[in-house]
């Protein structure tokens, strides 16, 4: 019984197969955590999404950007009564994901799925973390799995949609930010007590939500952070670059990882799957670029199985 580790796959699932047979991958046996973004942009979604379905019970995936992406249309195109309106908002949309799994007969429990994965896995036996984008230089590894589960309850809940329509924003972009506004929250609402005074409850929802939108942003979207640890999402370019900007990757700037422990992340292609903290370790290397990608046994993680890009 392994326990293997797989980089971005998004869709791209010949080479996800091929990765799979060259270490002889046992579905019956044998475990598979994913770094997220299992789809998106890549030819195979389907084929991708019916694996991690049958094989659940031995896979962990968390949420990556483009799986958020996916529930959020998924959303909209519910919230869409008028059956014209509703192929419309399917044709004008720029990824076919939603299509393609809308055809599906088990579409339900796709999504379903979805939105039950977490958006931080702990292997508490191995001291791993797993999360799609890393973990903030404002975060201790021991909080991530409980902030992610703030964001899982809400994503299963009828409080769904609310937060989907509400998800995109760059903003707060610091979670001392969110931890000010948060105390600032508390002590208006001892001031007025306990009257049932809709101005609070409209307080502690806005807070709410902020506190939510930089959970999945630091989960899912992070790749700099300026050196007061705030997260900036505008630069594009690679870590050299960015240090003319006084742009640092993130990783440079988390220092609440102990030598035990291992944090395992996806999501940054430009990195190539070189992280220079021994035990921070990339895994996206852009299969859905034209790069390949990557799968580790984590029990032997510096040796890395590679498919290379078929398409
Ligand atoms: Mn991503």
């Amino acid at each position: 019984m392994k326990t293997y580790c797989v980089g971005d796959i998004h869709g791209c699932f010949t080479e996800f197969a091929e990765l799979l047979d060259s270490v002889g991958f046992n579905e019956n046996e044998d475990f598979l955590l994913a770094t997220g973004d299992i789809i998106g942009r890549g030819p195979y979604p389907i084929e991708t999404l019916r694996f991690f379905l049958r094989n659940r019970s031995r896979i962990v995936t968390v949420l990556g950007n483009h799986e958020l992406s996916l529930l959020r249309n998924y959303s909209i195109w519910r919230s869409i009564s008028d059956p014209k309106n509703r192929s419309e908002f399917l044709k004008n949309l720029k990824a076919g994901e939603l299509k393609l799994i809308l055809k599906e007969k088990n579409s339900e429990e796709i999504f379903d799925y979805l939105r039950s994965r977490p958006l931080a896995y702990y292997d508490r036996e191995r001291k791993i973390l797993l999360t799609h984008a890393g973990l903030s230089p404002e975060w201790k590894p021991e909080d991530a799995v409980g902030y992610s589960r703030e964001l899982e309850t809400v994503l299963q809940s009828d409080r769904f949609d609310w937060f989907m329509s509400n998800m995109f924003s760059d903003k707060p972009d610091s979670w001392s930010k969110v931890q000010k506004k948060e105390a600032k929250a508390r002590k208006a609402e001892k001031v007025i007590g306990k009257d049932p005074d809709a101005a609070i409850g409209k307080i502690s929802v806005t807070v709410e939500l902020k506190r939510l939108i930089y959970i999945v942003n630091a989960f899912t979207r992070m790749r700099f952070c300026r050196s007061d640890m705030s997260l900036e999402f505008l630069c594009k370019d690679g870590p050299e670059a960015a240090k003319l900007n006084n742009l640092y990757p993130w990783y440079e700037l988390q220092k609440n990882i102990s030598d035990e422990e291992r944090l395992i992340f996806g999501h940054w292609a430009a990195l190539q799957g070189k992280c220079p903290i021994r035990n921070i370790i990339a895994m996206d290397t852009g299969c859905v670029w034209n790069g390949s990608l990557t799968l580790i046994d984590i029990d032997n993680p510096y040796i890395r199985h590679i498919a290379q890009a078929h398409h």
